[in-house]
């Protein structure tokens, strides 16, 4: 049983965060999911529209998802790679570099983000009515 790891806030899920959960999903058999909390997203300057609890059920709902766990602070991943015995830890190539004192403890894998999305670009065109 191959263990993945990854972190987000998933907030207005969309094609982009599929493509990585997928992608994620590909390099082990069982992908655990870092929820930002509410309150975490708050220290990444970020609000997001849905709530934790609203974000955690519908990621529960995506099938390359096994365990949805909550995202606290910039200081647990080392905490999680070693309770929940990961393998793997991915995330987007925004992240690049960022995370690679994870290598230590597991392989790390910045994956190309998906072109043209993001949660952002959901905001301002629906601010902006474009069709
Ligand atoms: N992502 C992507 N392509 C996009 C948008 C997002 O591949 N067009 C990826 C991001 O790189 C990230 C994941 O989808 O791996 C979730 O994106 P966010 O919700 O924006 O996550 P972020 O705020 O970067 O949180 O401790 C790590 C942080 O919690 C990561």
């Amino acid at each position: 049983m191959k263990r993945v790891l990854t972190y987000g806030t998933f907030d207005f899920l969309h094609n982009g965060h599929i493509n990585l959960l997928k992608r994620a999903k590909e390099y082990g058999d069982y992908l655990i999911v870092g929820i930002s909390t509410d309150e975490f997203n708050l220290m990444k300057d970020k609000r997001a529209y849905y709530s934790f609890e609203q974000r955690k059920m519908i990621l529960e709902a995506v099938r390359y998802v096994d365990l949805v766990i909550p995202e606290k602070s910039w200081d647990q991943k080392i905490d999680d790679v070693k309770k929940y015995n990961v393998d793997v830890f991915v995330i987007g190539d925004d992240w690049e570099g960022k995370f690679d004192f994870l290598k230590e403890y597991c392989e790390v894998v910045y994956l190309p983000r998906t072109v043209g999305i993001s949660t952002t670009k959901i905001k301002t065109d629906l601010n902006h009515h474009v069709k």
